[in-house]
């Protein structure tokens, strides 16, 4: 960053299958925090968000919602902006890959890898992960079946299709990371320099069995197949500079990226597959590519059929938007996972925000005006406090650095030195018997907190914009580029002022404000809540529940119950599985085993009668009584229901 005039950075764009939660608000805060850092630096800056709006899932999701792709699209899309609207997010693009203008870039890419060679017709057999749009060979899979990054059951695909000789550029990929060292942070760069180093396979690069994607261009028709959705959504990176249009200039203005900030999910699309596809289409490559943890709920990944979703307004409307962003940046060291805990919010607000920093802007508002009617003068700081002002200016150099690298967190934990120094020298110092002896250094404390303020607000403006115009406007100063210039790059002393009274910037949180936080519990089987107010769930949401195919082995009666049956039950596993199911007074132990039962497979282990039971069967009940639900001919233990 230090050494360009320019600054391009970008967010993923996010998918339109499901409303914005606090991982999405995470990224895009992060990069709102850099651009902002990148503006106030004076830089050329471009900042890049949107929505991924083609493929499979979409189409199914909006299939599910009786809505057309384009309709459910622009109904998610338009939310996702919206609440980056009133985040105010300073993208500079809101990108949709359905924009007419993204469509026709990568239709050119299309044709240019392909005129190259990069790109032949074969076929792919193999398996499919519709939520995460990945393909994975048998080995990849959990359980023969599972996809390895979300866990959901993944789909059988046999279809022509395109690839992209990914393989042809598995050593050039190599070289970069080794000479440039672009993804950041390290250990996760080794994991994919691992991952490429094991060999990487030609790439599926079209589908023909659903129509919500881009069209192959003109020039090769073949009109059956849409580009595949990871190849479409990358490319948003240069059809957002115009890449494939009439007018290129920002392209070659912004173009390379100089930041990609991602999850660590889509790490792998980001640092493999993207800089190939750069390359193939003889293009610069991204400098950085960043990759965050994940935040998880209580110990859990997030989602919507789990009930445990943070809705990130619910968080800045109860606590603060500013708030809620310093926390997010200043509680996770960038690239580790992060648990949401209201209560480290609370702390937040209350220790650094309020103890540190509002105590530190209202103490020297109080004195000033016990004092000195307000005024505050600078010019004796470094006759008394030249070590204080620079060790504060020395801290102060290194935080620039820490933002390169996005330790973030660290940028901030360092900054708060400069607040706590301030607040240690007024302790030490004890104006309130200072002022007797000596008026003259009195003041120079309070220009030498003032100068700590004015240095800390623009360095934490990035991140606290609106709150540090109010220290700024009580301080008789603006945060601007020719500001940061003169206070921050050469130094400079504020001149004398009267500071202006303001209301407390943070005050204390005495009790969490979130209502609706507490994670819901599991519903009981029979009181099971529709999680949907039209009661419609999406497709992947259906395949959140596994059902298979089980034989009872054993079946036993539970003593001292009236509807408890024990029963064994091989699901192919190994090794049976305890079922404790409420069938008694419909069956008899002996008439089942050695048939065949449903099971919901993935249902948490629960107890009943003091036995666990790992499983659950299916069962439909009506005024003739209970049956099982169960396979017209035999299936093997463990096949998947679908
Ligand atoms: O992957 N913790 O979109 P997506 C932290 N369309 N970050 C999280 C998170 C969590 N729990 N959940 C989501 C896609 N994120 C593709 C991207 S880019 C060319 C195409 C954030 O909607 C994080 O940045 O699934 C993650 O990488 C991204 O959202 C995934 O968003």
């Amino acid at each position: 960053m230090s050494d360009c005039k320019k600054f391009y950075l970008t967010t993923p764009i996010y998918y339109v299958n499901d409303v914005a939660h606090i991982g999405h608000a995470y990224t895009t805060i992060i990069a709102d925090s850099v651009a902002r850092y990148a503006r106030l630096k004076g830089m050329d800056t471009f900042f890049l968000t949107g929505t991924d709006e083609h493929g499979q899932k979409i189409e199914e999701a909006a299939k599910a919602r009786g809505k057309t792709p384009k309709e459910y699209a622009d109904e998610v899309s338009g939310k996702f902006k919206s609440l980056w609207d009133e985040f105010e997010i300073s993208y500079d693009k809101f990108i949709r890959t359905t924009d007419e203008e993204h469509k026709k870039g990568v239709q050119k890419a299309f044709e240019i890898m392909f005129e190259k060679g990069d790109i032949y017709k074969g076929e792919y057999e193999g398996n499919y992960c519709v939520s995460c749009e990945t393909f994975f060979t048998e080995t990849q899979l959990i359980d023969k079946e599972f996809c390895p990054d979300c866990g959901k059951p993944t789909r059988k695909l046999k279809e022509e299709s395109y690839f992209f000789k990914l393989s042809k550029y598995e050593k050039d990929i190599l070289n970069w990371y080794k000479e440039k060292t672009p993804i950041i942070p390290k250990a996760k760069a080794n994991e994919v320099i691992r991952f490429v180093e094991d060999g990487l396979r030609d790439l599926s690069i079209t589908r023909t069995s659903f129509e919500w994607g881009v069209k192959l261009p003109e020039s090769i028709n073949d009109p059956k197949h849409v580009v595949y959705v990871w190849l479409d959504a990358l490319l948003n990176y240069i059809t957002a500079l115009g890449y494939g249009s009439d007018d290129e200039t920002s392209m070659e203005k912004y173009w390379p990226a100089d930041l990609h900030i991602v999850g660590k999910d889509i790490l792998k699309f980001h640092a493999i597959y993207w800089p190939a596809f750069l390359m193939s289409l003889g293009l610069e490559l991204p400098k950085n590519i960043a990759a965050h943890g994940w935040w998880t709920r209580d110990g859990e990944k997030m989602s919507k059929s789990k009930g445990n979703v943070i809705n990130p307004k619910e968080v800045a409307d109860a606590y603060g938007l500013e708030n809620f962003r310093y926390f997010m940046l200043r509680e996770v060291p960038f690239g580790a996972d992060g648990d949401f805990s209201e209560k480290a919010l609370i702390d937040r607000i209350n220790n650094d925000l309020a103890n540190e920093l509002g105590n530190l802007l209202n103490r020297i508002i109080g004195m000033s005006y016990k004092y000195f009617d307000g005024k505050i003068d600078s010019k004796d700081v470094k006759k008394y406090y030249l070590k204080e002002l620079e060790e504060v200016e020395t801290i102060l150099d290194s935080l620039e650095p820490l933002l390169y690298e996005m330790q973030i967190h660290k940028y901030l934990e360092e900054l708060w030195k400069v607040f706590s120094l301030a607040n240690k020298t007024i302790q030490d110092e004890k104006p309130w018997e200072l002022i007797k002896e000596n008026p003259e250094k009195t003041m120079a404390l309070l220009g030498l907190v003032a100068n700590i303020l004015n240095r800390g607000s623009f360095m934490l403006s990035p991140v606290m914009p609106k709150t540090m115009d109010k220290i700024a406007d009580s301080l008789n100063y603006k945060i601007d580029t020719v500001n940061y210039e003169k206070y921050i790059k050469n130094k400079n002393i504020l001149d004398e002022f009267i500071i202006k009274k303001t209301e407390p910037l943070f005050p204390k949180i005495e009790k969490p404000l979130l209502k609706q936080v507490e994670v819901k519990k599991e519903p009981k089987e029979e009181t099971k809540e529709v999680k949907n107010e039209d009661g419609i769930i999406t497709i992947d949401e259906f395949f959140n529940v596994s059902l298979k195919i089980g034989t009872v082995k054993v079946a036993e009666e539970v003593k001292k119950s009236k509807k408890l049956l024990r029963l064994e039950v091989d699901l192919g596993e190994g090794r049976n599985r305890q079922i404790v199911a409420g069938i008694k007074e419909f069956y008899s132990p002996e008439d089942l085993v050695g048939t065949q039962v449903a099971v919901v497979a993935n249902l948490k282990p629960a107890k009943l009668m003091g036995m666990m039971s790992e499983g659950m069967l299916l069962a439909a009940k009506d005024e003739n009584g209970l049956h099982l639900l169960r396979p017209e001919a035999p299936k093997k233990e463990g096949t998947p229901i679908k």
